[in-house]
């Protein structure tokens, strides 16, 4: 089943190089004020069981500013007149160590495969790092991932660090062309994955079979989830994280699956829903053209120059009217949309319509600015969801819908980047269409 995936997914793009990485540190350093210190620190190991970690993830920060992706690893900036420094703490080579737990770059390695300026033992950090804050102006540092770098810069301050990610995220939102080629490339992945599991799909089957197929194809081409697979059938796709897929997916119900991959960090994130027996009852059919018809509005506002809440206010509306259309809601327009975020419609269509998508998959940007900061306006180089639902669980006591609608849970989505010439849609390879979406499920 996955020879025809190979064949048509195409060689995996070059990850991120080290020139495109000493512009990223460039970049950020140049905003850190004359001799400032800027920790970056890794994601902290966790426990599974007893002695068994869960995998662990780089942080995305570390990453992005160095590629760094070995469990240690804490970089740290410094910042003068225009010069900057980039040391990385490492663990050293250990050949009695790394007969157990892998094999470790050290600190050549570090130097030779990194772009960074030094590589430290990480057993230094702890002598060498307060000695660097106490003769610095400014310190930076993301509190809460590496508790022993906490505690030095907590016992060298006077005041709160300086968060780093104000200026790093502002890097972030704006995708380059290799990173957008990785994305497309992770779209492509998931995209595939996507339709093996339509074709695979069969009455009877189990909401975990859906998985294994997607994620077993995300990992036979070296990748892995981005967030756990969401795969839910019948009312279990009107909870919006179910994640646990453990339900037999039954004749006449619908099924969600919201699944995306990482490669080289870069998440893809596709949802589709489909029938399980392959056909769309009528009612079903009614619920999906609306969701598409606002998904396919959502896509269209997005266009450079747009704020961010024009992608939301797109699709609301749709969705707002058609409802009274279909007869779910009886009220006015008005009523039904509120301000957007408040009308009756939100009894079905209670999430965002999408979000910044890059190394993380809900990725930094934060386009609904709060606190008095302006909305981020739509700019070639982003990448966004747009992926509008509608949901009528028939397990909610809170609302009161005809029993034909009972069950239903829709949702569309797909991956956007925002280009000079409008919308160019990364996972347009996932079918949508219900003709599409009828003649693939079961196929196989
Ligand atoms: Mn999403």
């Amino acid at each position: 089943m996955y020879e025809r995936v190979t064949s048509t997914l195409g060689n995996r793009p070059d990850a991120i190089s080290h020139q495109e990485m000493r512009q990223r540190q460039k970049d950020f350093c140049s905003e850190l004020p004359t001799n400032s210190v800027a920790i970056i620190a890794n994601n902290p190991v966790s426990i599974r069981s007893r002695d068994t970690h869960h995998r662990h993830r780089f942080n995305s920060y570390l990453h992005y500013l160095t590629g760094w992706h070995g469990e240690e690893g804490v970089a740290v900036f410094h910042h003068s007149d225009g010069n900057w420094n980039c040391r990385l703490y490492v663990q050293p080579r250990d050949v009695e160590k790394e007969t157990w737990t892998g094999r470790r770059p050290g600190l050549e390695g570090a130097l030779s495969g990194w772009p960074v300026d030094e590589a430290t033992s990480r057993y230094e950090l702890a002598e060498n790092l307060p000695k660097m804050l106490s003769n610095c102006e400014e310190i930076y540092h993301i509190e809460g991932l590496d508790a022993s770098v906490d505690e030095i810069v907590k016992q060298a301050l006077r005041d709160e660090p300086l968060d780093p990610r104000l200026i790093l995220d502002n890097l972030r939102v704006i995708k380059s062309e290799r990173e957008i080629e990785l994305m497309q490339h992770s779209a492509d992945l998931a995209a595939y994955a996507h339709i093996e599991a339509m074709r695979e799909c069969k009455v009877g089957m189990g909401e975990w079979h859906m998985q294994s197929i997607i994620e077993g194809c995300f990992l036979y081409h070296q990748s892995e989830w981005a967030y756990p697979s969401i795969v839910g059938s019948g009312d279990n796709a009107t909870i919006l994280h179910y994640n646990e897929n453990k339900d037999v997916m039954i004749d006449g119900d619908l099924v969600l699956i919201d699944a995306g991959c990482e490669i080289d960090g870069y998440a893809s994130d596709i949802t589709r829903t489909f029938p399980v027996n392959g056909k769309f009852t009528e009612a079903q059919k009614d619920i999906y053209e609306l969701v598409l018809k606002s998904q396919l509005a959502g896509i269209e506002a997005c266009q450079a120059g747009s704020p961010w809440s024009s992608m939301h206010n797109a699709t609301s509306k749709i969705l707002a009217q058609g409802l009274i259309d279909l007869g779910i809601l009886d009220c006015t327009f008005e009523e039904a949309l509120g301000d957007s975020f408040n009308g009756l419609y939100r009894q079905f269509f209670m999430h965002g319509t999408g979000h910044f998508l890059g190394l993380d998959v809900h990725d930094v940007g934060g386009g609904r600015q709060g606190d008095g900061k302006p909305e981020r306006i739509l700019t070639p180089g982003m990448i966004v969801t747009i992926e509008p639902g509608l949901y009528f669980g028939a397990w909610r006591e809170d609302i009161e819908i005809d029993s034909k609608w009972a069950g239903i849970g829709i949702r569309i989505e797909d991956d956007v980047l925002i280009t000079e010439n409008g919308p160019v849609v990364l996972t347009a390879k996932c079918p949508k269409e219900i003709t599409e979406i009828e003649a693939l499920v079961g196929s196989n």
